[in-house]
C-alpha cells in the first residue's frame, strides 16, 4: 500500500449567535466524536467553496460571509485508519435565519444540533478539540 499522506479537511463553524452546529460521526475517523460539518477539499476548490459545498450537502443549509477562521495539524495515528489532517477551519451565517439543518448524510453523521461555543459535548474530534484548545472565540 502507498505510503499515507496528509491531507486536507474543512470542517465549517456555522454561527448562529453564539451557537455552532455540531454532530456525532459515524466514519473509520472519529467515529462516535462530535464534529463540525465538513469534509476534504476538493482539488481546485477555494476552502470558501469547500465549506459552502460541505455544508450544503450535510445539512442542507446554505452560508454566507464565509471566512478563514484557524488551522491545525492533527496527527490521528491511534484510529481504525491512521491519518494525518490539515484543517483549515471556516467560519460562516445562515443565508435565512430560519432555516432548520437537515441531516442528508445519515450514513455519516447522527444528527446535528445548536451547541454554545466553545462547549461541545464529548467526546470531540481531535482537530476540533484543537480548535477549542487555541481559545478561538466566535466574537
Ligand atoms: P468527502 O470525502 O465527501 O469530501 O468528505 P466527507 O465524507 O464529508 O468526510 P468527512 O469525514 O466529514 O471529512 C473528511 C475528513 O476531513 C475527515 O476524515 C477528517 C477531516 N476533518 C478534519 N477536521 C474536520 C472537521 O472539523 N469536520 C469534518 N467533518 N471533517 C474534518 O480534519
Ligand atoms: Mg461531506
Ligand atoms: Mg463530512
Amino acid at each position: 500500500m502507498a505510503e499515507p499522506v496528509p491531507r486536507v479537511g474543512v470542517g465549517v463553524l456555522i454561527c448562529k449567535g453564539s451557537r455552532v452546529l455540531i454532530g456525532r460521526r459515524r466514519s473509520s475517523i472519529g467515529d462516535g466524536t462530535y464534529a463540525l460539518p465538513g469534509g476534504h477539499l476538493d482539488f481546485g476548490e477555494t476552502w470558501e467553496e469547500c465549506a459552502a459545498r460541505e455544508v450544503m450537502e450535510e445539512t442542507g443549509l446554505s452560508i454566507v460571509n464565509v471566512k478563514f477562521a484557524h488551522v491545525v495539524n492533527t496527527v490521528m495515528r491511534d484510529e481504525k485508519r491512521p491519518s494525518h489532517y490539515i484543517t483549515i477551519f471556516m467560519r460562516g451565517e445562515l443565508s435565512d435565519p430560519n432555516a432548520l439543518p437537515e441531516n442528508l448524510e445519515p450514513e455519516k453523521c447522527d444528527g446535528w444540533e445548536w451547541v454554545e461555543w466553545p462547549n461541545v459535548p464529548l467526546p470531540v474530534f481531535r482537530p476540533l478539540q484543537s480548535l477549542v484548545e487555541s481559545g478561538y472565540k466566535l466574537s
